[in-house]
């Protein structure tokens, strides 16, 4: 009698007698998420923060100043969840702009 491994149908005979044997979850992993966050601190405007908001995080005037505000009275909050790539692209657009406009603004991503 011949003893398949349960990966394999039984109409599909094993090829040298030896198979590996994988879960569906190895198989199908999800790439990780990355959060990206916006910090507060003491000197940068309201006004530019919602510009920030708006021009990089896709967010209407409404939300944007919702999750200023947000930011300005807990500390931080997160504005986006994204794959590593396109949250580092993030983080470096909003640290440039703000250097480039002497604001302090800090901005970093954390896996998910
Ligand atoms: N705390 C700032 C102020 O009072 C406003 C601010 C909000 C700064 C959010 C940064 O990520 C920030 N002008």
């Amino acid at each position: 009698m011949t003893l398949y491994p349960i990966t394999m149908s039984q109409d599909d005979p094993p090829e040298d007698g030896v198979d590996v044997i994988t879960r569906p979850e190895e198989k199908t992993k999800k790439p990780p998420l990355y959060k990206v966050l916006l910090l507060n601190d003491d000197y940068t405007p309201m006004e530019f923060v919602v510009h920030i908001l708006e021009r990089f995080f896709g967010m209407n005037g409404d939300a944007a100043n919702g999750i200023m505000l947000t930011v300005h009275m807990k500390g931080l909050a997160v504005v986006g969840v994204y794959s590593h790539e396109i949250a580092e692209t993030k983080v470096t657009q909003v640290m440039d702009y703000a250097r480039r406009n002497q604001h302090p603004l800090q901005c970093t991503m954390e896996k998910e």
